[in-house]
């Protein structure tokens, strides 16, 4: 049998990184995509993946990124994030944009585009890596948790289409994850970013990438619905026990 292959977005740091290298390690050819090109091609050369840029907000770049993927067995939608923690009333209409452009219509670009190769592979996965967002609302958090839930409907609503076909789906919701999420989101706010995961012990990108290489490790009849990790110190979105 050849070898299996794997698509991870968002791949030139975090939880998109830390995924990659967990899945070559279990044995697949992982093609990594991301915007920052030489990141990618460092952890493509270490983990003997393939390094191809890409911009899930732009049509050109998705149909140039998924003709390079010949084969694909493992889809896992990393790419997305916040930006702004404003109210409503305070809204920017360009973060509201550039979520939903991430994290919804990034991940029906590459889940339309590479459908069928995961339906000719026999046993494709689809992982989709929401939030804890997916599922609740909170102040300040409108544009990300609107745009979350969005992108956890459409995967869900992948369950019941592709009902017969060989190919399982697995949203992973993850709380506080301490990565490049915050920094992205206070717009490169390393104080304000630090603040989020201050007096508790966070997750880290590895929990999330190993939980993906479980799901990508299971026999094809075994479908991981929905997984919603959160640190122990987490309750809702935004409530904490901090110490300190
Ligand atoms: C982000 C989850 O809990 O940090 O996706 O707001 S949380």
């Amino acid at each position: 049998m050849s070898t299996r292959t794997a698509v991870v977005t968002g791949a030139s740091s975090g939880i998109g990184e830390a995924t990659a290298r967990q899945l070559a390690k279990q044995g697949y050819h992982v093609y990594v995509g991301a915007r920052r090109v030489d990141r990618l091609e460092q952890l493509a050369a270490e983990i003997g993946g393939t390094a191809l840029a890409l911009d899930v907000t732009d049509e050109e770049s998705v149909r140039a990124f998924t003709d390079a993927v010949e084969r694909c067995d493992v889809l896992v939608n990393n790419a997305g994030g916040a930006k702004g923690l404003a109210p409503v009333l305070e809204a920017d209409l360009d973060d509201w944009r550039w979520m939903w452009e991430t994290n919804v219509l990034g991940t029906l670009r590459l889940t339309k585009a590479l459908l069928p190769k995961l339906i000719d592979s026999g046993d494709g996965l689809i992982v989709t890596v929401t939030s804890v967002a997916a599922f609740s609302v909170y102040d300040g958090g409108s544009g990300y948790t609107s745009a979350k839930h969005a992108q956890g409907v459409l995967h869900r609503t992948l369950r019941g289409e592709l009902l017969g076909k060989p190919v399982r789906l697995t949203e992973i919701a993850p709380g506080a994850v301490e990565t490049e999420f915050s920094l992205v989101r206070f717009g490169g706010d390393a104080e304000r970013a630090a603040n989020v995961y201050k007096g508790i012990d966070p997750l880290v990108a590895q929990d999330i990438a190993e939980i993906i290489g479980f799901v990508a490790s299971r026999p094809p009849h075994v479908d991981l619905d929905t997984i919603v990790v959160k640190p122990r110190d987490q309750a809702e979105s935004g409530r904490f026990a901090r110490r300190g």
